[in-house]
């Protein structure tokens, strides 16, 4: 039997060793993080399989580049970029890699809110700039004692509400069904930035939670609120957040993702009550690997006719 093609969306550079040694060992491996605009292969049409990420639009125009496809790797849980009727139409199955991010992803959560509250950022530019003999830094904001309002009680959630209880903290959360812990449920977002003194956005990304985190919830949050958000930018409503910091209706804002990233709106870059991450709340050497073996172990069960060991639900099944 012929080796298939696997067409990566993800540029070489940025593909980890082990995935790379991976995939060729199981096909023929080709490059094309633009395939719309062109193939740099010839035989990139003839993919049987694709592998994306998040931030790739995985969707019926790029589709019809690839007629032979039959199947696509997310390397990542979140799968707003990927049109999955289109999936589901054409018996494209589609794999991601949920549960092994999970701890990173909750302890970069944590890694923004104290950063944010305890002004690291901040405190690192104020010694690098030689402003410690003659300045005061003034003071942070503690978090233990402090409510955390988890915004989706999922996977990366319910890490999350683990370890804030590890750091003393009272959770509350919102979820579509009522979980089995001890913590308190919210029917909805505004509700609970009301009661919290920090919510944390973990929801997916898709056209019905678009912008839930609007003017009202950031108004609910409130002058000593802030806002973490460690899922998708589109969550956010990003021109009401900008307002709110700036008229002090919140008190600051820690973001691993933008609406329009990599771009960043230039009046956050200027903000001092916000931290900024390049979206790399999975990104550690560990996760990226444990990633690297889940959409490996699904592209093989793919090509031996098993089952997608972690197929995205809604995408194509046999
Ligand atoms: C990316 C993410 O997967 O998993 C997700 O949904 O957004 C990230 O963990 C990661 O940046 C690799 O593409």
């Amino acid at each position: 039997m012929t080796a298939p093609v696997i067409v990566s969306l993800i540029p070489e550079k940025l593909m980890r060793p082990k995935m790379l040694e991976g995939l060729r060992a199981l096909g023929d491996v080709l490059f094309e993080p633009d395939p719309l605009s062109g193939f740099q292969s010839e035989r990139a049409a003839e993919a049987r399989i694709l592998v994306g990420a998040h931030n790739m639009q995985v969707k019926k125009p790029l589709l019809d580049r690839f007629p032979e496809l039959e199947m696509t790797a997310d390397y990542g849980v979140g799968f707003d970029g990927y049109e999955l009727a289109e999936f589901a139409r054409r018996g494209i199955a589609l794999s991601n890699t949920p549960d092994v991010l999970s701890r990173d992803v909750a302890d970069f959560g944590f890694a923004l809110l104290l950063s944010l509250t305890r002004r690291t950022a901040e405190a690192d530019a104020f010694v690098r700039a030689g402003r410690w003999p003659n300045e005061d830094f003034g003071l942070g904001r503690r978090i233990f004692g402090k409510r955390i309002g988890i915004a989706g009680l999922g996977r990366i959630g319910s890490v999350l509400a683990q370890r804030a209880a590890a750091f003393e903290m009272e959770v509350g959360y919102t979820a579509r069904h009522e979980k089995p812990v001890p913590y308190k449920r919210f029917a909805d977002m505004k509700s609970l930035a009301e009661w919290a003194d920090f919510l944390v956005v973990v929801i997916p990304g898709s056209p019905e939670t678009h912008h839930l985190v609007n003017a009202e919830v950031l108004d609910a949050l409130g002058p000593q609120g802030m806002l973490v958000n460690i899922a998708r930018g589109a969550l956010v409503d990003t021109e009401a957040l900008i307002k709110a910091l700036r008229e002090g209706r919140i008190a600051g804002a820690a973001l691993d993702v933008f609406e329009h990233e990599p771009h960043v709106e230039t009046e956050l870059l200027g903000m001092k009550n916000v931290v900024l991450a390049p979206h790399i709340a999975s990104g550690t050497f560990e996760t990226r690997d444990d990633m690297a073996d889940l959409l490996l172990e699904n592209v093989r069960a793919f090509l031996e006719g098993k089952p997608l060991v972690t197929r995205v639900p809604g995408s194509y099944t046999e």
